[in-house]
């Protein structure tokens, strides 16, 4: 079993974009600046968020955190995005997500600039992608497409598993997963909360990646011999063997799994750490643009 190991990958990517912006800034070029607007106080919305600007700081790119209040309108947010969109000084937008239940999400995605939309949840560019044109690829999926490419695991004509159709997740990394490029040419099936014999499924796949938000959903009785495991799940337990009192928990039962597999990413410090990275890489292109 070789650990896909996020935390050392997403790392190498930071120095690597930290020694490009510093090339630019040395040949008089601008530091590449996000913008990241939180609304509200979810815990989990600000530990994300507070990741972000810190990998913006230790890869040398500007950072601007807008905070608002959780009972702001619907219009008053538009605003403040068009506002963002207006600002030659920034280079990339993201919403963190989830929004207050009072907020149309699609909405707010949809006023966001393709020019500056980072996350690439904008319909333009998940069409874009979806055609194989110049587009943001979401965080995440490119977090997962880096780690197969850098571990140089074989994708062409395997099967590949997704366990959910996520318009975050689950959705483009089927998109890429079939695309005809490396990584890519694979026979991809995605399964949901309406599929059936999930078990006999997850068993005939090369390449299995879950990501449905239940905590130790896969078991080894649905693992093929060798197959490669890419947990995007992270959901957060009470703990008593933890300082903080919580941890997180993947949806692969990792302990029962991990010695049938070829590859596997663990929870924490496997896609989580790649999306943060990948979210950086989108928007040093963005500055370039
Ligand atoms: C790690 C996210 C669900 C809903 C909205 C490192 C992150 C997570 C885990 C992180 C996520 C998940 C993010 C680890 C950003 C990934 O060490 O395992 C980093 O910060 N993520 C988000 O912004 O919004 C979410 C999951």
């Amino acid at each position: 079993m070789i650990l896909l190991d996020g935390k050392k990958t997403s790392n190498d990517i930071k120095d690597e974009i930290a020694l490009e912006v510093n090339g630019i800034v040395n040949n008089g070029g601008k530091k590449p600046h996000l913008a990241a607007i939180l609304v509200g106080n979810n815990g989990a919305s600000e530990t994300y968020v507070n990741a972000k600007v810190k990998a913006c700081e230790k890869v040398g790119f500007d950072s601007t955190l807008i905070r608002l209040k959780e009972a702001i309108t619907e219009d008053e947010l538009i605003n403040e995005i068009i506002k963002i969109n207006i600002n030659d000084s920034i280079d990339g937008l993201i919403v963190q997500l989830p929004l207050p239940k009072h907020i149309d999400e699609k909405k707010i995605i949809n006023t966001i600039s393709i020019e500056k939309d980072v996350d690439g949840f904008h319909p333009k560019n998940i069409g874009n992608m979806t055609l194989n044109l110049p587009c943001f690829i979401p965080a995440t999926p490119a977090g997962i497409i880096e780690l197969i490419k850098r571990y140089n695991i074989e994708t062409s004509g395997k099967n590949c598993v997704v366990i959910g159709r996520s318009h975050i997740v689950g959705l483009p990394i089927s998109i890429l997963m079939a695309r005809n490029s490396y990584p890519g040419n694979s026979t991809v099936t995605i399964l949901h909360s309406r599929s059936k014999n999930i078990n006999e499924i997850c068993k005939k796949a090369d390449i299995l990646i879950v990501a449905l938000g239940k905590a130790n959903f896969v078991t080894s009785e649905m693992i093929k011999e060798g197959a490669s495991v890419i947990d995007v799940g992270i959901t957060r337990v009470t703990s008593n063997v933890t300082k903080s009192g919580w941890k997180l928990l993947g949806d692969v039962d990792f302990e029962n799994v991990k010695d049938k597999v070829s590859y596997i990413t663990p929870v924490p410090g496997g896609v989580g750490p790649m999306t943060i990275a990948m979210l950086l890489k989108n928007t040093l292109s963005a500055s370039k643009l």
